[in-house]
């Protein structure tokens, strides 16, 4: 299984190619594609809520193992900016960009708009992710997307299988009640693997939880690997306890209070001591406050774009938390960019 983030800017058509990829599933401010492809199961997500939600375009990429990011022919443009520092702060994901609209362009122009790529993406995570030119009307590039998508997905199956043997971890993103079966969840096991009646903790409410059932893509199954985008049947927890992000595990770190190391974008204005900046951790977004910047050890008012420094924050509400997550500080109100640094618990 892999699960697939369709992001890039506006109207670069990310839903048309979500719909010609998979069937469409469970529908939010984040849509869900399935694809079966023999044994192997195919979860897009479209990030429908972006550019206008900068939420729906993290959460998107951070429940997926695979990007593809759709890049108009028309064009670069401010917003596949923000995808590609996303996508370089987050780090640790495979994709590829994806030339839409290719029937409204020419063979000239695409090549040096993927020239174009390859130079903007030059020494940050994305340096090597190819760009495929793809049409939705006249299906030109489809096939090809489809055979680059499936040889990352299988990198991504080989990946996860070397997580199975962690500790259970089920980043939860959807949850209602269900007549018969009481409260469901839909989320992705990041880790370990999640058996009928484990006995696991709801976190930051710490409520614990049996798994009841699981399916993935309408199937009934005993076990879940890593990777698998399941539905959970839950017991000992409603689904009105629940909020998206919440994770189900054995054991999770809970705080407001944060001391991280953070590593500033090149294309960001300085994060400044007093700042109200936006955190991003799992699925979970909140409001913040910068109490304090070190740089080099040194107590700072500021840190430039670009610089990497240590910063002491605190949040509005709790935040669950794993002491290797990757978190992303936000200023939602920011003109050009909303991204500032990622970070990662010192
Ligand atoms: N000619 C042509 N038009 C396309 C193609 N793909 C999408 N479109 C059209 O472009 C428009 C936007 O496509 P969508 O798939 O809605 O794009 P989107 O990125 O999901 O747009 P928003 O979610 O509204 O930001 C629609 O009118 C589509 O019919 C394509 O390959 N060729
Ligand atoms: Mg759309």
């Amino acid at each position: 299984m892999a699960n697939v983030a369709i992001i890039g800017s506006e109207k670069s058509g990310r839903t048309s190619l979500a719909g010609k990829l998979g069937k469409k599933g469970t529908e939010s401010d984040i849509t869900l594609y399935n694809l079966v492809k023999g044994d192997r199961i195919y979860s897009f997500v479209d990030a429908n809520g972006y550019p206008a939600s900068l939420k729906s375009l993290i959460q998107t990429i951070n429940l997926s193992d695979i990007a593809l990011v759709c890049v108009p022919s028309s064009g670069l443009n401010a917003q596949v900016g923000e995808c590609i520092i996303a996508l370089d702060l987050l780090g640790n994901k495979r994709g590829l960009f994806v030339i839409t609209m290719s029937d409204k362009s020419n063979p000239a122009a695409i090549s040096e708009l993927s020239e174009k790529i390859k130079a903007i993406t030059k020494g940050t995570n994305l340096e090597k992710w190819e760009s495929i030119a793809v049409s939705t009307t006249t299906f030109e590039g489809l096939e090809t997307l489809k055979e680059k998508l499936f040889a990352l997905g299988e990198e991504v199956r080989a990946a996860n299988a070397l997580k199975n043997d962690l500790p259970q971890r089920v980043m939860v993103d959807h949850f209602f009640n269900v007549t018969g079966m009481g409260c469901v969840v839909l989320g992705v096991v990041t880790q370990g693997t999640v058996k009928v009646h484990d006995s696991l903790t709801t976190f930051p409410i710490n409520i614990p939880t049996e798994v009841r059932s699981i399916q993935s893509n309408d199937v009934d199954m005993k076990t879940a690997p890593a990777g698998t985008r399941v539905g959970l049947a839950l017991k000992g927890i409603q689904s009105k306890d629940f909020d998206r992000g919440y994770i189900i595990s054995q054991k999770e770190d809970v705080a407001t209070k944060f001391n991280l190391k953070c590593r500033l974008s090149k294309f960001t204005s300085p994060l400044g001591v007093g700042d109200a900046v936006h955190l991003f951790a799992g699925l979970q977004d909140m409001p913040a406050t910068i109490d304090s910047i070190t740089i080099d050890g040194k107590a700072a008012t500021q840190a430039p774009p670009g610089s990497e420094c240590q910063v002491a924050l605190t949040a509005q509400k709790n935040i669950t938390y794993g002491r290797n997550d990757t978190f992303l500080i936000a200023q939602l109100n920011a003109q050009k960019q909303r991204l500032v640094a990622s970070a990662s618990v010192v």
